[in-house]
């Protein structure tokens, strides 16, 4: 087979520039280790940056979010037993969206098979090969069958354990990693959410996120230990820690609880790979970093690169131009380097370090009390939050 743009991993990066791609005349094939359903049910990060709510929306694939998404503009931040909001319109004139990833996945693969896209889900034994020459190519079995697709180019977005990023030679690539001594305890509940904006809770017994995907349905995290099993996490023992650390407080807010549908334990790691490039392969999304969700950019960056990524290949067919191309990987890093930095703050603000003594819990709480309380700080978290936009 031959296509232009072959891409590996149908998650948003791959099928969004599928989708971009197509939209520019460009020719796509995405390759698939999982099922459909797989993919479209797989929990994951659920706040759409402003950014990432317009380019839906400029490449059409934003109806259901603007029907069904939930915006938002502000968060809380809770700590010292009080909650204290951030005001992002008030300080930026934007907002974010909250709706789940797995709903951006499903509008994508709609539409992208709606348009006659090429999804080959379920495919095996996934390889890129000859990366260097002008024919890259990408092997797999499918149905059965050994299949090589020959392509212009390829679009690693095949996520962190994917088999792109590994494919480049250790001395043409260079790691940056911090992992981070605790993890997430991620639950979905079918349960009201008790209101309607998110809280980021910094408590002694760890941090706690409120968070939601529907008007039915909460999302809801607890920090616990990197190796934690979840079999000794009964749900009333995850209420009460939420209880706990949310705070039913005196003016009557209460967490409202409802069965548990899914619960997961997520690490937490910053991660960046440079550059994201080697010859004619292009790394998106989390094949190339990984932030600590902490200041809900996973999804964001990679939307943010596939952006970027389409408009260097739409400038290659349309032109013959590479300077987008030659230029994808620090374009992105720029901005990568800035969400990393924003994230690792807000997870180090947030968290409870084990191995952190009480003075650092003292400039924790600075903290906070000075982002709650100076215009300037809290304009700076506001901004990064949205997207780093301002009107
Ligand atoms: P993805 O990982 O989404 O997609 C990669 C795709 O490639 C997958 O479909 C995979 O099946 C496929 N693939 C992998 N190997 C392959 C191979 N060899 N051949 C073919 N296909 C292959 N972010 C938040 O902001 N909030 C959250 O709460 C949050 N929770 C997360 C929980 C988890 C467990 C993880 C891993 C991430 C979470 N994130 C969260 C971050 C998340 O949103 C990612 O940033 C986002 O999924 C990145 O999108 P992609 O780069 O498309 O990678
Ligand atoms: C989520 O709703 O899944 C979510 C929200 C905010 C975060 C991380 C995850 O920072």
């Amino acid at each position: 087979m031959r296509t232009q743009v072959g891409i590996v991993g149908a998650g948003p990066a791959g099928l969004l520039l599928s989708h971009l791609l197509y939209r520019a005349g460009i020719a796509s094939v995405v390759v698939e280790a999982r099922s459909r359903h797989y993919v479209e049910e797989r929990i994951r990060a659920g706040v759409l940056e402003q950014g990432t709510v317009d380019l839906l929306n400029e490449a059409d694939v934003g109806e259901r979010m603007r029907r069904e998404g939930l915006v938002h503009h502000g968060i809380e931040l809770r700590f010292g037993g009080r909650n204290h909001r951030i005001d992002f319109a008030g300080l930026t004139g934007y907002g974010v969206t909250v709706y789940g990833q797995h709903e951006v996945v499903r509008d994508l693969i709609a539409r992208r098979l709606a348009d006659g896209g090429d999804i080959r889900f379920e495919a095996s034994e996934v390889a890129v090969h000859e990366l260097e020459s002008a024919r890259p190519k990408i092997r797999f079995r499918h149905e059965g069958e050994a299949q090589e697709l020959e392509c212009d180019f390829i679009a690693g977005c095949d996520g962190f354990h994917g088999v792109c990023r590994p494919s480049i030679p250790a001395d043409r690539l260079k790691t940056f990693d911090r992992i981070y001594p605790f993890a997430w305890l991620g639950i979905l509940a079918q349960a009201a959410p008790s209101q309607d904006e998110l809280i980021y809770a910094n408590h002694a017994d760890g941090f706690a996120l409120y968070s939601m995907r529907s008007p039915e349905i909460t999302r809801l995290y607890l920090q616990c230990r990197p190796d934690e099993d979840l079999a000794e996490w009964s749900d009333d023992r995850i209420w009460a820690a939420l209880h706990k650390r949310l705070g039913d407080r005196t003016d009557g807010w209460r967490l409202n609880e409802g069965p548990i549908l899914q619960k997961s334990v997520t690490p937490m790691r910053s991660f960046v790979t440079e550059p994201m490039r080697f010859g004619r392969m292009f790394l998106a999304g989390d094949a190339a970093h990984i932030v600590p969700p902490t200041g809900a950019k996973g999804m964001n960056l990679a939307v943010s690169d596939v952006r970027v990524l389409a408009a260097a290949f739409d400038g290659f067919y349309r032109h013959g131009d590479e300077a987008g191309l030659d230029g994808y990987s620090d374009t992105c890093l720029a901005r990568i380097w800035r969400m990393q930095r924003f994230s690792w703050w807000m997870t180090s603000m947030l968290h409870r370090f084990e191995d952190k003594g009480d003075f650092d819990q003292r400039v924790q709480l600075a903290e906070l009390d000075y982002v709650t309380s100076s215009r300037a700080a809290a304009e700076s978290l506001a901004e990064n939050y949205v997207g780093l936009m301002r009107r």
